[in-house]
């Protein structure tokens, strides 16, 4: 049978034609409120924040919760055309070794690409039926400057926001929140709250930060204070691994399960949202369907450092490295018994005794269970999607376990080996001299810098954005680096790895 064109007329008919697959049952358009605008709706926010939604949705009768999407970027046409053309729904399609499983999602309610209409962004944020304004929008896009801890307020997109002449017509984050914000407090409206779920540790003190620095250079006294006394911004962990949708995987959606989908998710199975109960106009009741709502703002941090530094370390030592070597997916990676034991070993013997002791949560049972994630082969992984923004992550799961280890006089090869791989990776050829695409906001200045350094991480540890001045002025940092960059390049990572593996 020809596959069902996914869409709200087509739902019962793909409910009772494929297999094992759950559709909405909820009312959905204009007989819910949309309480949520969410503003980076990829894969990941389509798997994790929608998908929590979608249940509350589906098994508690939650209707003032429903999302509208916001695209601000040129790439967000293809997801407002993809939603678009099936009532914005779409499939979370789930692979583990057990098999697979599909359900379609309806939380997002509807999608607005910025660029189309500004004011109209701008709007529905300050609409009093949005109680919350949620972000994915990559650890670029919150123009923060890793070793100053200040807004990159001199880059253009930020001074473009700054100018009074652009107001009504904001190109960043912090532009729309800025005037979305302005006009909930001329309404005397409460203000949303501001909901980061960025792979960033302390990601919502970043936001607010970043935001009430944007206000003062705006200089609106009242708006400032708004931001400063009213606004809250919770911090949270985040965590599923989230894949890019390739052509494959909508061949086998409708293979499967029956279903013609113009952009599914594929995810794995686990899927994990601590978040601190900081809200300043109310929340869904997310702990209903499995988040974590914790009181205390240093629960979410220990939490926040576990998953940075093991999780999102670690794909940081397959993404680069691997890519020198000629790997493709993430799973791969780990069935080369020797780089298996490199990232174990890495991850126990260099990241874990940094960090806390969280009651309830085994460490070691959380690394094995990472291990397990990382070999799930039906995910397909790909290590371009590790790569990409590089230097919003390494500087953030690599090289703060560095600086840490440096200060306690710990054991740091591995993870400088990553980021030693990192550096060559950055200069844009694999091992076998063939070209590495490199995708970054930072790329000319990056690559240039790579390539000018060589073999000498001095060039690189210059930008003062990204790397502070004790890994820059450490002796044993540099060394350790200079040699595996060396070695790196005489003998390719291959044949280094193994040095760094007991
Ligand atoms: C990955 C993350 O892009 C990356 O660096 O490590 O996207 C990772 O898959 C997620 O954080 C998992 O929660």
């Amino acid at each position: 049978m020809a596959p069902l064109k996914l869409c709200t007329k087509n739902l019962s008919q793909i409910a009772s034609a494929a297999k094992a697959i759950q559709v909405p049952t909820y009312k959905r358009g204009a007989a819910v409120k949309e309480g949520i605008v969410h503003v980076g709706v990829g894969g990941f926010h389509r798997a994790h924040l929608a998908v929590y939604v979608h249940e509350l949705m589906q098994k508690h009768g939650v209707t003032d919760w429903a999302i509208a999407g916001v695209g601000l970027q040129p790439f967000d046409t293809a997801m407002r055309d993809a939603l678009g053309s099936q009532d914005h729904l779409y499939t979370v399609i789930e692979r583990s070794a057990k098999g697979s499983s599909a359900n379609v999602v309806g939380s997002i309610n509807s999608f607005l690409y910025a660029p189309d209409n500004r004011e109209a962004v701008i709007a529905k944020m300050a609409h009093p039926d949005t109680h919350i304004v949620s972000l994915t929008i990559t650890e670029s896009g919150y123009f923060y400057n890793e070793n100053t801890h200040e807004l990159q307020s001199e880059r253009p997109e930020i001074q473009h926001d700054l100018d009074p002449a652009n107001e009504k017509a904001p190109a960043t984050i912090f532009g729309f929140l800025y005037a979305a914000l302005a006009r909930r407090h001329q309404q005397g409206l409460n203000p949303f709250t501001v909901l980061s779920c960025d792979n960033m540790q302390k990601n919502g003190a970043i936001t607010r930060h970043m935001l009430q620095s944007f206000a003062q250079l705006k200089k609106n006294p009242e708006v400032t204070e708004y931001i400063a006394k009213k606004t809250h911004f919770p911090n949270a962990m985040v965590d599923r691994i989230t894949p890019s949708t390739g052509a494959a995987d909508k061949v086998a959606l409708a293979e499967d399960f029956g279903i013609e989908d113009a952009w599914p998710v594929v995810t794995e199975p686990f899927m994990q949202w601590v978040v601190e109960d900081h809200f300043s106009d109310g929340r869904p009741p997310f702990e209903k369907v499995g988040v974590q709502v914790v009181k205390n703002v240093h629960d979410v941090e220990q939490f926040e450092k576990h998953k940075l530094r093991l999780l999102n370390g670690s794909h940081s030592a397959i993404g680069y490295a691997g890519s020198m070597a000629g790997f493709k997916y993430v799973h791969e990676v780990l069935e080369h018994p020797e780089y298996r034991k490199f990232v174990w070993q890495m991850m126990q013997e260099e990241v874990k005794p940094l960090l806390p002791d969280i009651p309830g949560v085994d460490i070691d049972k959380y690394c094995e269970t990472l291990m397990e994630r990382f070999s799930n082969p039906t995910i397909m992984d790909q290590l371009p999607r590790i790569c990409v923004n590089s230097s919003g992550k390494i500087p953030q799961f690599i090289m703060p376990s560095i600086a840490e280890q440096i200060w306690v006089t710990g054991p740091f090869r591995r993870l400088v080996f990553t980021a030693a791989a990192w550096f060559r990776y950055l200069q844009g050829f694999d091992d076998t001299g063939a070209q590495i695409p490199i995708d970054d906001p930072m790329r000319e200045e990056l690559m240039a810098k790579a390539i000018a350094g060589g073999t000498t991480p001095h060039e690189l540890l210059s930008i003062k954005n990204l790397f502070g001045d004790d890994l820059r002025n450490d002796e044993r940092f540099i060394r350790e680096i200079t040699k595996a960059m060396e070695d790196i390049a005489r003998d390719g990572v291959m044949k280094t790895l193994p040095k760094y593996v007991d």
